[in-house]
Order: C-alpha cells, then structure tokens, then sequence
C-alpha cells in the first residue's frame, strides 16, 4: 500500500510503498537482464573492489575500472549492449517523477544495485550523467537499508533515511547533486529477496 509522499528537501521525497504492487515483476525483469548481463563487482579508480554487485539495462550502463567512472553503451564484461530497459521499469519511473511534478521523464539507464549484508556505499555524488535537469528515481527492493542523505558537500553531516521494500524516492531539483550514501547492510531474511537488498536508480545520463 502507498502512503503519500515524505518530503526530504526541495524536490526530494520518499514515496512509501509505491513500488509494492510491481515488486514481483520487476523482479523478474532484474533476474532476465542478469541471465544476459550478470552482477559483477566494479573496481574504482583508486583500486578498491565495491561492495555493491551492479548490472545495468537501457541504453548505456554506469561502469567503473581503473581508468574512472563512465556511461558504457557496451557492457565491457559481455562485449555486448546491455539488456533494453523494461516496460514496466520505465513506467513505474515514469509515475514517480509524475508526483514530483517531474513530467515528461525520460530515463535511459537504469542501474541495478545487488546488496548482501555487510555491502555499502560510501558517500558520494551522481556527477556522471551529461545534466542534472533530471531526476534520479530509485526503487528499493528487499531487506531495508539505512540511507543517507548529506548536503552539496562532502562534510556535511549526512541525514539518515530509513528504506524498505517497495520504497520510491525521486530526488531532483536542488537535490539532484548531494552527497548520498547507504550505510551496511544488515544481516536478514526477506521473503522475496532472502538476504539481498536490490536497488534501481533511474537516470537520464546521456
Ligand atoms: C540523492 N544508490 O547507485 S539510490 C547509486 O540505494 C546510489 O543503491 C543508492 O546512490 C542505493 O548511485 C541510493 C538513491 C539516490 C541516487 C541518486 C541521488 C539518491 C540520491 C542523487 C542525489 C541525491
Ligand atoms: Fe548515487
């Protein structure tokens, strides 16, 4: 059940619940592009491996390796493009931006985050995309995290937002550039995702 929007900060909330009723499609949907593009775990510049399994799908995916960060029309693991972007994925994005007041969205990567107890994601800022007129629309899935929400620099102490499964959160606007992190999962069991926690985040990057 969905249960109105949370505001966090300008052109930022938490939409509670939204994704419930398409929790088993997508799903599915993230299990069909692993099968073509499989979860790997990234290596950043500085040559650290990341906690977090990422896959992509749409028309390019966020890579990392020991040359930067990029947009990738081509999954470097597979050689191939990466999995077309669902249906379903598009237009549950769609909707949420909608609340927001963000229409027309047109998000062409979306990027698949894999969490297992113990995984995080340290503080940092989405800066890869060409703009940042669009929102980030992202899709918790699974066992609940601790997300947080800094300010538009890095020491800015963090606000720590609690997400669980079937939360949307559409961060745009003045929002669209803070600091954001997920603190480490902890150990559970969910009854779709066992012990995982799955996050979408749609962006519009190139
Ligand atoms: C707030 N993922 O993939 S999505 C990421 O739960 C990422 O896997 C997190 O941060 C996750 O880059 C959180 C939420 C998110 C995405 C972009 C933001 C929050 C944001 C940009 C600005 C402010
Ligand atoms: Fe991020």
């Amino acid at each position: 059940m969905h249960t109105g929007e949370q505001a966090l900060a300008p052109g930022a909330a938490v939409l509670r619940g939204f994704a419930l009723g398409y929790a088993r499609t997508l799903l599915a949907e993230v299990e069909r592009i692993a099968e073509c593009a499989p979860f790997r775990f990234l290596t950043t510049p500085g040559g650290y491996t990341m906690s977090v399994a990422m896959t992509n799908c749409g028309l390019a995916g966020w890579v990392s390796d020991r040359t930067g960060y990029r947009y990738d029309p081509i999954d470097p693991l597979t050689g191939r493009a990466w999995p077309s972007m669902p249906e379903s994925f598009l237009a549950l994005a769609r909707e949420a931006a909608a609340r927001l007041g963000f229409e027309p969205y047109h998000p062409d990567v979306c990027l698949i985050n894999r969490y297992e107890p113990g995984a995080r994601l340290s503080l940092h800022q989405d800066r890869d995309e060409k703009g940042y007129v669009d929102p980030i629309v992202s899709v918790s899935l699974g066992l609940p995290a601790v997300f947080l929400f800094g300010g538009a620099r890095r020491a800015d102490r963090p606000e720590r937002i609690p997400l669980g499964h079937g939360d949307v959160v559409v961060w745009g606007g003045p929002s669209r550039l803070r600091f954001h992190g997920v603190m480490p999962l902890k150990e559970g069991h969910h009854p779709l995702l066992g012990r995982k926690r799955i996050n979408l985040t749609f962006r519009k990057a190139l």
